[in-house]
């Protein structure tokens, strides 16, 4: 898999400019590069041209005919299994974000982590200009925000404080009781069959939606079907048989069929924790 943590942008004497990196992120080779160092930009060129990716970049970078800068990538501070960084990378998947992704062990989480984000929490994404988003939501937003094929922030029915307003539901009411139903030992007030009651409330009013349309917004996906998922996929996991008991076979559909998806099984491909001081791994991960 290739290791690249910056674009690199050349430009002709016309000042016309083609991505070289876009080609190297894909490339089989595997080329680390340190920030903003010219000469290892021409060295991601080298390595681009002679992987056949990269028509004669390096001999005209060589002759003049070239310039090049670099540009950082976004770096993603990211626990594989936690719904909130998943939700994140479908995201960035979505919008076809490149950005360097560093997994974190969540007890030992990386000083580089927390100087950005002193609240500790995962996912954390680093943008190139240095802002910090440290919110799962708002990383969905800032990239879909950038690129959004799929539209997920256009809900084909309702509008986008409509479907904000649900996800929010889900991550205020729905997470308060999957957290005491799943781990109620953890919860000096937890009543798991209470929160599960709770909690199965509010995918009944799921259950509605999804009987009239495919999706929660209408006959494509949205963000909240995304921003919810991992958390439904948590809350059945508990007890799969009883989940599979309940009146909700527009959730099981639905659920399935996100989980089963392309997207979602790239974006939970298991990868290493990040060493500090070592390259991440570049992301998202190739189809
Ligand atoms: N509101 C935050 C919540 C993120 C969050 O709570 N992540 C958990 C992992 S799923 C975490 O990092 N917890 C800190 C820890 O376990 O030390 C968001 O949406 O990004």
């Amino acid at each position: 898999m290739a290791t690249l943590f910056a674009r690199v942008v050349c430009a002709d004497r016309s000042g016309k400019e083609s991505e070289v990196a876009a080609v190297i992120g894909n490339a089989a080779t595997a080329v680390h590069v340190d920030l903003g160092v010219s000469g290892q930009a021409q060295h991601m060129i080298a390595s681009a041209e002679k992987s056949g990716r990269s028509d004669d970049a390096a001999a005209r970078a060589d002759r003049g005919e070239l310039r090049y800068r670099t540009r950082m990538l976004p770096i993603l501070y990211s626990f594989r299994r936690c719904p909130y960084a998943m939700r994140a990378r479908l995201a960035l998947d979505a919008s076809a974000q490149a950005c360097e992704l560093r997994e974190v062990v969540l007890k030992h989480k990386p000083d580089a982590m927390l100087q950005a984000s002193p609240k500790g929490t995962v996912p954390v994404l680093i943008v190139s200009d240095g802002t910090v988003i440290d919110e799962s939501l708002d990383i969905m937003t800032w990239a879909l925000d950038r690129n959004d094929p799929e539209q997920w922030l256009t809900p084909e029915m309702e509008s986008h404080t409509q479907m904000l307003s649900l996800v929010r539901q889900f991550d205020t009411h729905f997470k308060f009781h999957l957290d005491r139903y799943k781990y109620p030992t953890r919860y000096a007030d937890a009543d798991a069959d209470a929160s599960r009651d709770e909690a199965s409330a509010d995918l009944q009013s799921l259950e509605v939606r999804l009987t009239g349309t495919r999706w929660l917004y209408g006959e494509r996906t949205a963000l909240a079907d995304m921003a919810i998922a991992p958390f439904v996929r948590q809350f059945a996991s508990v007890d799969a048989s009883w989940f599979a008991s309940q009146p909700w076979p527009q959730v099981r559909r639905w659920l399935a069929t996100i989980v089963a998806s392309a997207r979602f099984q790239r974006v939970m491909r298991p990868v290493d924790a990040w060493i500090a001081g070592a390259p991440g791994i570049a992301f998202p991960f190739d189809h």
